[in-house]
């Protein structure tokens, strides 16, 4: 199907959808739902038949006012009636529509009466039976109401990007083994680096598409193969991880690999330049008229539009294109730039290595240094050191450095930031550190005019380095804490102090708008593994996707300097 005419029934769609929330006139719903079937079904391409002098009012179901929308958006991309009602009903509505069981009149009922506005809002109501006092549902709708949002929830469950790793990992090792089967690349938001991916998006070259079909659904992973043809799959893996899999021919990879790449708000942009240009792209190429003018790979696609090659994990319409267009785009940082890492664990506090084990894990990772960074003693959960363990571990350190090779040790502390913004331990402790980590672990739940003084008295103090997962969020888990962090960023400007990036799968914080803004603001971030076991300097990578999803170059983090320029950087903060 021509790529504009589901755009345009996309729309539509979605105007029928808000339309009937709203409770608005059956009919002219109805015209909106016809008209997005019918362009479904067509196989012409509107923008051709426009462009050939056809009247679109000639098309069944068509009257003048769609047929005004329909030239809106293929003259300007975007559909002003649907932007208007857009900002009128609640963005989530639209989701229960789409729960067996559950029609408009409903979805006008519980918002209207409940103020149900999202699932997460429907499953508790039902839960604690308060949908069974509507007029109309009874405790039997409330029942089937409930499973199909439990069950709607549960595939619309995320994946943290590294739990992700570690099932894509094998599978593409599996699929490159795979007989005549040429390339293979994970696109979708695992190669942009997401946070969190909500499935698999995996393209393959291969001379036999059956073949490589087949042994794809043969893995010894998959758990239910959803859908298999001669050039698409769908499986789920035994964790629940969907994968869609397809093969495409070589000449057109580059624009395939661009189209499942996204992010979709990216593709969308992308479209409108070469629309703008009288071109056409989709996912087989970028065409002038029936011409293939560029598509066998990225780069000549990003080339003919007059765009520089973008990064993946820029890839989401904020600001990629016009830096494109001027080659004015980041140089992002890699994993290979890391000369250091500031925060650890031993043993000596919730970590479970030693301190030669985690020192020797580090260098053979290449890295010159290793901050060892425990918990303070206001962590009690967490074994956290009073003065006299600390001051014991520094000396540790000190002689550990002298038979080490390949690496130094740099003495840090990870203190608690107690609630009044003061530090953990006493500043003549801090003193005899290389560098001083503070870190939010209580006191979530503070206004944000508190939780913003607490931290800002906090790296008021002299001994200041570097400020922990500076959001505290913990993805699926715990929300970020109310915070102002432009101010926060800005004080650590004026201050001359550091914002950590903490690179466990489970947080990746600072989140990458702030590492934007910490970068505009000349904020250097360092790029922590928070290393809990010699394994986890692994977590680096992410910190790595997320840093370049942030804009981030080599120079506007911490710990890419030599050992020797980041003591001078150290001594610096120190007032
Ligand atoms: P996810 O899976 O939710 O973490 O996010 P993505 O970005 O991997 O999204 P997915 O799997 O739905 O689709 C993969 C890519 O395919 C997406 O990034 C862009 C492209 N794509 C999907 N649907 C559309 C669409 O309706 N329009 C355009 N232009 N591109 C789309
Ligand atoms: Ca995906
Ligand atoms: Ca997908």
């Amino acid at each position: 199907m021509p790529s504009d005419n589901e755009q345009i029934a996309e729309i539509f769609d979605e105007i029928a959808d808000l339309l009937e929330i709203e409770g608005d006139n059956p009919f002219r719903i109805r015209a909106y739902r016809t008209a997005a079937r019918n362009l479904r079904a067509l196989n012409k391409d509107v923008r051709r038949m426009r462009e050939a002098g056809e009247d679109l009012t000639d098309f069944p179901g068509i009257g003048k006012d769609l047929a005004a929308k329909i030239e809106e958006i293929l003259d300007t991309g975007r559909c002003r009636a649907l932007e208007k009602l857009r900002r009128k009903v609640p963005p989530d509505l639209g989701e229960l529509l789409r729960l067996p069981g559950i029609g408009p009149k409903r979805v006008h009922a519980l918002y209207h009466e409940l103020d149900i506005q999202n699932l997460e809002q429907l499953q508790r109501a039902a839960r604690d039976g308060e949908i069974r006092e509507l007029s109309g549902f009874g405790p039997k709708t409330e029942a089937r109401l409930l499973e199909a949002v439990e069950k709607h929830r549960d595939s619309e469950r995320r994946f943290k990007l590294a739990e992700a790793a570690r099932y894509a990992e094998p599978l593409q090792a599996w699929l490159e083994g795979g007989k005549n089967i040429e390339q293979v690349v994970i696109a979708g938001s695992y190669r942009r680096a997401k946070e969190t991916v909500g499935d698999l998006d995996i393209l393959v070259i291969a001379r036999d598409g059956r073949q490589a079909i087949q042994h794809f659904t043969h893995y010894e992973d998959v758990d239910t193969v959803v859908s298999s043809g001669s050039t698409r799959a769908t499986v789920i893996l035994s964790n629940g991880l969907q994968v869609d899999l397809r093969v495409v021919p070589k000449v057109s990879y580059g624009a395939a690999l661009h189209y499942f790449t996204g992010s979709k708000a990216h593709n969308i942009a992308v479209r409108r330049i070469a629309q703008k240009k009288g071109w056409k792209i989709n996912e087989y190429g970028l065409y002038e008229g029936d011409k293939r003018i560029a598509g066998e790979t990225e780069a000549s696609l990003f080339k003919q539009l007059g765009l520089a090659y973008i990064e993946p994990e820029l890839r989401e319409n904020r600001g990629e294109i016009e830096a494109a267009r001027e080659d004015k785009l980041p140089k992002l940082i890699k994993l290979t730039d890391l000369r250091g890492d500031l925060h650890c664990h031993t043993r000596a506090s919730d970590g479970q290595g030693s301190l030669r084990a985690m020192a020797e894990a580090a260098r053979d990772r290449g890295l010159d240094y290793l901050a060892i960074t425990e918990h303070s003693k206001h962590l009690a959960v967490a074994h956290g050191l009073d003065s006299d363990r600390l001051l014991k571990q520094v000396d540790a350190i000190a002689e550990l450095n002298d038979i080490l090779d390949g690496i130094t040790l740099l003495s840090g502390i990870e203190v608690d930031i107690l609630e009044d913004g003061s530090l953990d331990l006493p500043d003549e402790v801090l003193d005899r550190l290389d560098l001083v980590i503070g870190a939010v672990h209580s006191q979530f739940n503070l206004s944000r005019k508190q939780q913003t003084e607490r931290i800002l008295r906090a790296m008021d103090s002299p001994h200041f380095t570097l400020l922990a997962h500076p959001s505290g969020r913990l993805i699926d888990k715990r929300e970020p804490y109310a915070v102002d962090m432009e101010r926060i960023i800005h004080q650590a400007a004026q201050r001359g102090c550091y914002l950590e990036l903490n690179a466990n799968p489970d947080r990746l914080d600072l989140l990458d708008s702030h590492c934007r803004l910490a970068k505009e603001e000349g904020v250097l971030v360092s790029i922590n593994s928070d290393a809990h076991s010699p394994a986890a300097f692994e977590h680096l990578r992410f910190g790595i996707g997320q840093a370049r999803r942030g804009w981030l170059e080599k120079d506007d983090v911490l710990n890419t300097r030599s050992l020797t320029a980041l003591r001078k950087l150290l001594k610096q903060t120190r007032q």
